[in-house]
């Protein structure tokens, strides 16, 4: 079972879309493993982001991501990592599938909305990085043998 971070980033917060993005996941399979609404520290924006640290668009997409609050979440499931990926579409809304939630809600690469990680081991590591173990929880779904193969 691979975990992901998502964040509704402040955009998609003020724009009213965190449900329309949960939904969206919910309606997929996924099982919410963590959730919490904060407003994201520059430390801890700067941690998130370190691999774009020197590009021209890092100072920008810190003081974006720290302009309001975010809604962060856990979201599990087999092939989550590519499925929520797949969901969310591509960084630049314009090249976004139709159907992707960046296709469907933004136009610009800087208010993409939401944020998913990219491999396996990134969600772990960013899911470690967002909450503390106490804050991740384990549980069952009635349904989960209806979603879930195994
Ligand atoms: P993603 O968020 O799809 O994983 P990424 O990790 O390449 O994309 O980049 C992180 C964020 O940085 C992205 O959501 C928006 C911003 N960004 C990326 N490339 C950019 C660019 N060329 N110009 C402006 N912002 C950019
Ligand atoms: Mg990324």
């Amino acid at each position: 079972m691979e975990r992901s971070l998502v964040l509704v980033k402040p955009d998609g917060v003020q724009r009213g879309l965190i449900g329309e993005a949960i939904a969206r996941f919910e309606r997929r399979g996924l099982r919410l493993v963590a959730a919490k609404f904060i407003w994201v520290s520059k430390d801890l924006a700067e941690a998130h982001y370190a691999e774009h640290k020197g590009k021209g668009f890092y100072d920008g997409l810190i003081s974006y991501i720290t302009s309001a609050p975010v809604m962060a979440m856990v979201w599990e499931g087999p092939n989550a990592v590519a499925a929520i990926r797949q969901t969310v579409g591509s960084t630049k809304p314009w090249e976004a599938a139709p159907g992707t939630i960046r296709h469907d809600f933004a136009l610009e690469v800087g208010r993409n909305l939401i944020h998913a990680s990219d491999k396996p081991e990134t969600g772990e590591r960013e899911t470690a990085l967002w909450f503390k173990q106490e804050e991740l929880v384990e549980w069952a779904r009635a349904i989960d043998a209806w979603v879930f193969e195994k």
